[in-house]
């Protein structure tokens, strides 16, 4: 009886598709037969006998895809909170002490310093610069306190060929990679040393050296390149991973989903890192999704993956460090869910306490500090202390403050760069443009600063 309901099926699609071919009038038609179809399909089969009444009954069919699903009788819709909530991986507590029964990646004192002083560093970086936009010495910028853990002890888990794909939350990522505290100034001021020669905006960081793609404004434009880049790392037979981070509001984004199911479907060697960090600017994830976040939409994807404390270094750490692993060795994505908390505002337009309360912030702040955790727990194995921090404080602050002023002294980009780098040959109607513009500059030198186009 299946097979003939199949066969029914089958050919009555074959019919929709004739009729829908001979004629426009015929799509009337077309429609009528889905109708009739459904029907059939409807009537034909058995009522499904009660699976405790029939032992005959079979327990599973095959369907589209030739899958074979189990059968049920029993009419049950199911809700989705229903479901079990997708658990959190934690290798430390929020004191920093081991969690029972959690193991302890392998990690070397070298590089368990390396973490703390990159954590540090940003930070500080983050203080200062945000300052120094308040002081309009930049025009832009944005913190990334509180996420350190999930940009720097991800990044830690990679190797330096993985290609990344960023949002613009990550710039630990970079700065593990060995992106300089002079690079990040230089950008942020756009001078003549901004490796982005000033096309774009603060913080749209971007380094080919350390394969950092550049950071684009529009939300999730970076996630189907990333599949894109990764099927090509595939194609290529090459032992290498890429990396795509996002927000949980960038995941709202149509091309979120689109580069799941193509990154799934193509098996590409991928890690999607998701950093949920409680807000999209000022929108909290209440009113984001009413899914379990964003890990529980793996498996519809047919994707593996895993939901992380991302204020925990270590879990951090060995989760990307496994799902790298699992992605090279069986050429499939993996998405990470990295619980995190966005302490500061959105951007240096922002401003959180128009939609938060301060004890919200004051909580994640003093309970849950990502770079706390990790020095609590280096204090118990007697790698760090409080002098130590604070003389990499010291060092840091110094370090940042000296690649400000240079970056603020350097002047702009020279204003014919602007028409470099797309064309290897530049083409005649750009030369002409060129030209234009400089002879412009010349004509009225007193409406350009000094130094500009020359
Ligand atoms: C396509 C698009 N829509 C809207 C915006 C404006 N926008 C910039 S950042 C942002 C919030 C993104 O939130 P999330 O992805 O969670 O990242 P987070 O800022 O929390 O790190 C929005 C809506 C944009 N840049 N691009
Ligand atoms: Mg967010």
């Amino acid at each position: 009886m299946r097979r003939r309901c199949l066969f029914l099926a089958s050919r009555a699609a074959k019919e929709r598709l004739l009729l829908a071919r001979t004629s426009p009038a015929a799509k009337a038609l077309s429609s009528a037969a889905v109708s009739t179809e459904h029907q059939t399909y409807d009537t034909l089969p058995p009522p499904a006998p009660s699976e405790s009444t029939s032992s005959q009954a079979p327990s599973s069919a095959t369907f589209a895809g030739g899958v074979e699903l189990p059968l049920t009788s029993s009419l049950h819709i199911v809700k989705a909170e229903s479901q079990p909530r997708w658990p959190v991986y934690r290798v430390i507590d929020t004191d920093g002490a081991l969690v029972p029964g959690a193991m302890e990646p392998e990690l070397s004192t070298e590089l368990a310093m390396h973490m703390v002083t990159c954590m540090v560093r940003l930070r500080v970086m983050d203080h200062i610069f945000y300052n120094a936009q308040r002081q309009g010495r930049i025009s832009f910028y944005m913190t990334s306190t509180g996420e350190e853990a999930t940009q720097i002890c991800s990044a830690a888990a990679l190797s330096g060929g993985d290609t990344v794909f960023g949002q613009y939350r990550e710039p630990g990522v970079l700065m593990w990679r060995g992106f300089s505290l002079q690079n990040f100034a230089d950008q942020l001021f756009s001078n003549t040393d901004d490796l982005g020669r000033g096309r774009q905006m603060p913080v749209h960081y971007g380094s080919s050296k350390l394969n950092f793609q550049t950071i684009s404004s529009p939300l999730a434009t970076q996630i189907p390149q990333a599949v894109g880049a990764a099927y090509a790392l595939k194609q290529q037979k090459l032992a290498q991973v890429v990396a795509c981070y996002f927000g949980d509001g960038a995941a709202s984004e149509g091309d979120f989903h689109a580069a799941m199911n193509f990154a799934a479907t193509l098996e590409c060697p991928v890690l999607f890192i998701c950093r949920n960090n409680g807000y999209a600017i000022s929108t909290p994830v209440e009113d984001q999704y009413r899914g379990d976040g964003i890990v529980s939409r793996a498996p519809g994807y047919g994707m593996a993956a895993i939901r992380v404390d991302g204020n925990d270094a270590l879990a951090v750490f060995a989760a990307t460090q496994e799902a790298r692993r699992l992605a090279l060795a069986e050429n499939r994505p993996v998405l990470l869910e990295l619980m995190t908390y966005r302490v500061g505002h959105h951007s240096t337009s922002d401003d959180w306490s128009r939609y938060r309360m301060t004890e919200e912030v004051k909580d994640w702040q003093s309970h849950n500090d990502p770079l706390r955790r990790l020095l609590a727990y280096l204090h118990a194995k007697g790698l760090c202390d409080a002098d130590m921090e604070q003389a990499m404080r010291d060092t840091e602050r110094l370090a940042v403050m000296a690649a400000l002023e240079a970056a603020e002294k350097k002047g702009p980009p020279p204003l014919q760069s602007m028409f470099e780098d797309v064309y290897r040959d530049m083409p005649q109607h750009l030369l002409e443009q060129r030209a234009e513009m400089l002879a412009h500059v010349a004509k009225y030198p007193d409406k350009y600063p000094q130094g500009r186009g020359h």
